[in-house]
């Protein structure tokens, strides 16, 4: 297996809004990040992915871009970018830009000029039809509730949207617009960026006559994503840019992919494939969902996560390349999700990465990570900001649910869960701003924050450091290859990794019960050291004791 240095770094994604606001306006922006730039360096990281930061309204907190050539001015200036760049490069820091191109935002220029008739020469930059007898196209929905397609009074026809109506569906049939983005990736690219990760990549080829789909019963709208994922020119596209961008420079590239299978990131991340270097998958974020997707939330089984995380580990190996994440912007918090955020907060945070980072692939943290944020809960509505929590919350209650019953999915599920301000320290609203947060603080602030993680010899900040610089260390952790053991304990998920002549034993304790578990004859006889973990030694003799939410990393040779 070829080294590469994407697959031994670790990622650190930062959501701009949320980071650190540096001029009291209540938002983040760039100037904070450049002034945090020394935490990022004592963490260890060597990669920083940074969501969108481009010219936007801010209908999708930026997933909305109306130049993919400006900053956004809240967040600052194209100088203040530049200053970020050098600083983090200065550091030893690569930067990963966020490139989100199966749609633009409705105020991008592109979409002004197509509306404005059916001949514009940018009509055909974006997907437009005429409606069925008074109704829309087609049945699909959008992935933000309602249906897919919004009729433009001016020219009478309706234009697709996967995501909110400010969020209109790029053309990537026209070959036009694909070379204005791929000319675009170069103009990042030339400025001496690091790479892209790439927003809802896998759906940017639709199937021809956008078909309608089955609606659940009782539904207006169908999913339709059978006809807009992995769909059939996506490698041709992908190939595409990658010849005519990406492959003239040394850099990364991750695709995010909802209904990705380990099959198609085979082909998406094959070392002789010329498309992605790894994909976010969803089916391990989506274990705890009921049949009726995300809101409809049920708990995890960890035999499920531990099947689903070894299929990928297994059909990747010497063929593509993982990803390894439970958090990011989308997705709850997770030491609320999987660990316990209450009594066990910080050993179950150290646990929950002690998993992930010791697998195949490049792990990712998501800021505030380190430090064991955690879930919120405010008490109303009000006080929630992104668009697909009011969308559910306004469809939930057409649909019979009380306001407890939603916001309690809220709760559980909710994207601001992990977009409230960074917990910089003790101070108002944790350090983040001098003004009034666009988002409320998490209100355990006071006890959970960065300047009291970095006095902490035992914190959960450096147990992820720690962990990071073991992957500089052992390059097992890197390159070894994965092996499952104890496949149907309900509370344990044990795995070994190999190289040469060395093993590694990962032994994670997921709730908070003492399980007894039963390795494998001989391993303790033999010659080893703990590299890590978030007790002192080891318990037991023969069978190792496990103690709540206990997590050990032991070395072979
Ligand atoms: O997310 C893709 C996506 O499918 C999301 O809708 C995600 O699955 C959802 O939040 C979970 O229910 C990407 C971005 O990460 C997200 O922030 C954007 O809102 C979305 O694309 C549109 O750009
Ligand atoms: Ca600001």
């Amino acid at each position: 297996m070829k080294k590469e240095w994407w697959k031994e770094s670790v990622i650190y994604q930062i959501y701009p809004r949320s980071f650190m606001d540096s001029n009291g306006d209540g938002i983040g922006d760039l100037q904070g990040i450049i002034s945090r730039l020394d935490y990022l360096k004592e963490l260890g990281i060597d990669v920083v992915w940074l969501s969108p930061v481009y010219k936007s309204p801010n209908d999708d907190n930026g997933y909305d871009i109306s130049d993919y050539q400006r900053i956004m001015s809240e967040f600052g200036t194209m100088e203040d970018w530049e200053e970020l760049l050098d600083q983090m490069h200065k550091r030893g820091i690569k930067l990963i830009m966020d490139l989100v191109v199966n749609h633009s935002s409705d105020e991008h220029i592109w979409f002004a000029e197509a509306r404005k008739s059916k001949d514009n020469p940018y009509r055909d930059y974006y997907i437009w039809r005429e409606g069925q007898n008074g109704e829309e196209p087609n049945n699909w929905g959008s992935n933000f509730g309602g249906s897919a397609w919004e009729l433009d009074k001016n020219t009478g026809e309706y234009y697709l949207h996967l995501f909110s109506k400010k969020q209109p569906d790029l053309n990537w049939e026209n070959p036009k617009l694909r070379n204005e983005i791929y000319d675009m990736m170069t103009w990042w690219l030339e400025k001496g960026i690091d790479g892209f990760r790439m927003d809802v990549i896998n759906f940017i080829s639709k199937v021809d006559g956008l078909p309608n789909d089955k609606p659940k019963p009782g539904k207006k709208f169908a999913s339709g994503s059978k006809y807009y994922r992995n769909r059939p020119r996506i490698h041709e596209y992908l190939q595409e840019m990658n010849e005519k961008a990406l492959s003239n420079y040394d850099v990364m590239t991750v695709g995010e992919m909802p209904g990705v299978t380990p099959e198609l990131a085979r082909q998406y991340t094959g070392e002789d494939r010329n498309e992605l270097n790894m994909v976010f998958q969803f089916e391990h974020v989506s274990l705890d969902n009921g049949p009726n997707g995300k809101w409809d939330f049920k708990p995890l089984d960890l035999r499920d996560l531990k099947t689903n995380l070894t299929k990928w580990q297994n059909e990747l190996d010497e063929v593509g390349w993982n990803s390894l994440y439970f958090n990011n912007h989308d997705q709850p918090r997770s030491v609320s999700r999987f660990g316990n955020d209450s009594k066990y907060r910080e050993k179950s945070a150290k646990m929950l990465a002690t998993v992930l980072h010791m697998m195949k692939g490049t792990p990712y943290i998501y800021q505030g990570e380190e430090i064991g944020m955690t879930n919120v809960r405010f008490e109303s509505i009000d006080d929630y900001k992104d668009i697909e929590t009011l969308n559910f919350y306004k469809e939930a209650l057409n649909d019979g649910w009380s306001k407890q019953e939603a916001l309690e999915s809220i709760y559980a599920k909710g994207r601001d869960n992990a977009r409230t301000p960074m917990q910089w320290d003790s101070s108002e609203h944790g350090g983040f701003t001098e003004g009034t947060p666009w988002i409320k603080v998490n209100p355990n602030y006071k006890n959970i924050n960065a300047a009291q993680a970095l006095k902490d010899p035992d914190s959960v900040f450096y147990y992820y450091k720690k962990l990071i610089e073991l992957r500089k260390q052992y390059d097992i952790i890197v390159y070894g290859k994965y092996n499952l053991i104890l496949e149907d304990h309900p509370e344990v998920y044990v795995y070994t990794r190999s190289l040469g002549e060395q093993t590694l034993l990962i032994l994670c304790n997921f709730y908070d019960g003492t399980p007894e578990v039963d390795i494998p004859a001989g391993f303790l006889e033999s010659e080893h050291t703990v590299l890590i973990g978030n007790y002192e030694g080891l318990q037991g003799s023969g069978k190792i004791s496990l103690r709540p939410y206990e997590a050990q990393v032991l070395l072979f040779k």
